[in-house]
């Protein structure tokens, strides 16, 4: 599918990643002075094999020795790496922080106090279950990882844009992973929960119940990469200069408010576009629509840790923002696309291990497995020097002792072990005297070892039924439609059953509806209800900063006779708020406007669909006579209206709308305006100036999905 046309001129930020990536940039079509081998001999021709011929009858046999053949075909051979164990499919992008507000009284962290500061970071969006090849729009957990390059070494906050976990102990990571995963015996399904294995497995651990209700709700059928919050998850600690220590939890929260897809839409994306998210990221920085989101913590004191109902190391529990406020202190943004895929997005190395100076673990005991997971995962995916790749490497001096191992790239001159007589390194002990170095917390620790789990931990319901309490009616009954579905999908009546009962633990009409949907046997008893909301967690507490169309993806259809000056007025208008405009017509080869004059439209009708658009809009003009006996184009408005979308009709096109849809029940605005702005849930007249805003305020409304 071909992307905006009509890009808006920016720039990305000139960052020292960026100039440290540049070393080892090299362009194919600028740069080239013809052909070489891997060894930098120049080649004549890399289309013949070299064949052994009598000069008469034609070639004979392909030679071994044929160095430049072998090569070719041996590279080619070995290109592929083993994916990611889990998030093998994701996008990413490079941008930048920055700080606004200095934390000192948390943190000597230098990236977390200098506000003058602009740090590089690479970002990589995920999802969970799928291979790499899955589709993006399936229902999943999204990864939001982001790799700080500090001028103190890198930081990556490994995240997702859910706020907690399936599990409590690292140690359950393969066990829930192969559960989830497509079933060994015949891989089936790809990129879905939807299978008995996943339903047996959380029906058997209750720890699951209340990250299983984000999973089932929109929340897990992302509108876009940048529509979604971040989440750090793990509880991590913050460090002052005076040696006091904070718990500390990690945010992200997208300028553009948090968006979903509807669940027909998401079903249908995975076949006619499964690379919708990460398109829709790439159209979105190349139009200079640049993402964004706050940077925020949540901080409690050390002091405080156990002043809670719930255990604060817990990554199955939030920490509800009316106990512990969000405090905003930065924003990222995304604003430069890698250059290529593999050696930047496939490469791209996380670890939660990875912190900076001012920044620390606690006894979080999945934090604690992750630490050794994430670096050990690195060593069978890139081998032991991942750490130099370009996109990995620090941009600040590196220097130790650690020598050697496969594809090891630096050369470094003079001693490999300390101590040595040459000084080269200052004395450790000067480490501590400075605050630029990693400072192990003098954390007091006691006790017996032991396999078990805090007594806070084993509470599993409390905040599964507060996020559930907390949703919209709309999003409750997309919940259960969400868990109807995945159940659907496999006839084990007993994993039905079970799961029904631990949904009783949240909510009775929740365990009652899906039972008669999935046809369990309905609950007959279950935990009360605590009743508790939480104003933070339904998606409508997340618009946009303020009503937009920037960056959103809206479609024109035009066919022969629309009416120039209104397309050009509407493109403007869209455009000049930074939408992302694609002109679909009857045909891709030029459609004439009732002037004369004609366009080539980026798509056509049949090509295309109205699921990959946040909303449609038509001019008015001749053409709707056509349109309005085209099945097509029908149905490209009326599975837009189902979808909730706001469609634009202007002048003629508003009788295009009542032949598509049923508009006796909603009544057009009293000023008579030939205009329309539709969507199921409200019309508000909309002449071309104001179009922008009309579009914003219904796209972005979300309204009674
Ligand atoms: Fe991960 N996770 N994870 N995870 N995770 C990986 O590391 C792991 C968890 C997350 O774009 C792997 O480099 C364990 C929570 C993201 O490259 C692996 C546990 C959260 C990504 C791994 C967890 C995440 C990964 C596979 C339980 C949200 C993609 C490839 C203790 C806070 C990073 C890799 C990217 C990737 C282990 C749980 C997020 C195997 C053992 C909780 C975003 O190391």
């Amino acid at each position: 599918m071909a992307q905006a046309v009509e890009a808006i001129k920016h720039t990305f930020l000139d960052t020292k990643k960026v100039r440290d990536l540049q070393r080892d940039t090299v362009d194919a079509v600028k740069t080239s002075t013809g052909m070489t081998t891997d060894h930098g001999t120049a080649v004549l021709d890399t289309d013949n094999w070299l064949k052994a011929t009598d000069g008469k009858s034609g070639p004979g046999p392909s030679l071994l020795e044929d160095e430049q053949a072998r090569q070719k075909i041996m590279r080619f051979d070995h290109e592929r790496i083993p994916e990611r164990v889990v998030h093998a499919r994701g996008a990413g992008a490079h941008g930048h922080f920055k700080l606004h507000k200095a934390i000192p009284e948390f943190s000597y962290a230098g990236v977390l106090n200098d506000t003058s500061r602009t740090t590089p970071i690479f970002i990589r969006f995920s999802t969970v279950q799928g291979s790499r090849g899955s589709a993006d729009t399936v229902r999943d957990v999204r990864g939001f990882a982001v790799k700080f390059y500090t001028d103190e070494g890198n930081w990556d906050i490994v995240g997702n844009n859910i706020p907690v976990f399936f599990i409590q102990d690292a140690i359950k990571f393969p066990d829930i992973i192969h559960a989830v995963k497509p079933e060994p015996q015949n891989e089936i399904p790809t990129g879905q929960s939807a299978h008995p294995s996943f339903y047996d497995f959380i029906s058997l651990t209750p720890e699951s119940m209340h990250m299983l209700m984000w999973v089932m709700s929109d929340r897990a059928i992302p509108r876009s990469y940048r529509t979604m919050q971040g989440f750090g998850v793990n509880t991590f600690t913050l460090v002052n200069k005076d040696g006091e220590r904070f718990f500390v939890k990690f945010h992200f929260d997208p300028e553009l408010g948090v968006h979903s897809l509807v669940w027909d839409e998401a079903l249908k994306l995975s076949g006619q576009d499964p690379d919708f998210h990460r398109r829709d990221l790439e159209a979105a920085i190349r139009n200079g629509a640049f993402p964004r989101w706050t940077f925020a913590i949540q901080v409690i004191p050390e002091a405080q840790e156990h002043d809670f109902e719930f255990d604060i190391l817990d990554a199955t529990k939030i920490w509800p923002e009316e106990l512990v406020p969000k405090i905003p202190i930065g924003e990222i943004v995304l604003d430069r696309m890698p250059d290529e895929y593999f050696p930047e997005t496939e490469q791209v190395a996380f670890c939660t291990s990875h912190i900076v100076p001012g920044v620390g673990f606690s006894d979080d005991p999945l934090l604690q497995g992750r630490n050794f997971s994430y670096f050990d995962t690195q060593l069978s995916r890139l081998g032991v020097n991942w750490q130099e790749l370009p996109i990995n490497r620090p941009i600040c001096p590196v220097m130790n002792f650690h020598r050697d191992g496969q594809m090891r790239h630096r050369i470094t001159k003079g001693p490999n072990y300390w101590p040595n007589r040459f000084g080269t390194v200052p004395p450790q002990a000067d480490a501590f005297k400075t605050q630029g170095f990693i400072q192990d917390y003098p954390q007091k620790i006691h006790g017996v070892k032991q396999r078990l789990r805090s007594i806070k931990f084993n509470e599993h319901f409390n905040q599964a039924q507060l996020f559930y309490n907390s949703l919209s009616k709309w999003e409750k009954q997309h919940l259960i439609d969400a868990l109807s579905f995945e159940m659907n999908k496999f006839d084990e009546g007993d994993i039905v059953d079970k799961m029904i009962d631990r949904l009783a633990q949240i909510d009775m009409e929740l365990a009652t509806q899906v039972a008669s949907n999935a046809g369990g046997t309905a609950p007959k008893s279950g935990k009360e209800n605590h009743g508790k909301m939480s104003k933070f967690l339904s998606q409508t507490a997340f618009p946009p900063a303020k009503p937009t169309i920037k960056s959103r993806k809206i479609a024109i259809l035009v066919g022969d006779g629309f009416d120039l000056a209104a397309y050009e007025g509407l493109k403007a208008a869209l455009l000049s708020g930074m939408a992302v405009i694609m002109t679909v017509g009857n045909r891709k080869s030029r459609v004439t406007s009732s002037s004369g004059k004609a366009i080539s439209p980026d798509l056509h009708f049949e090509g295309d669909r109205s699921t990959g658009y946040d909303a449609v809009v038509i001019p008015g003009g001749k053409h709707v006579e056509a349109l309005s006996k085209n099945g097509r184009v029908i149905h490209w408005i009326r599975e837009a209206f189902g979808h909730c979308k706001a469609i634009g009709a202007f002048g003629e096109a508003v009788d295009l709308l009542k032949v598509a849809l049923p508009l006796q029940q909603l009544q057009f605005a009293e000023d008579n305006s030939s205009d329309a702005v539709v969507c199921s849930y409200g019309v508000v007249t909309a002449r071309a100036y104001s179009f922008p805003s009309a579009l914003a305020d219904l796209t972005i409304g979300e309204g009674e999905k």
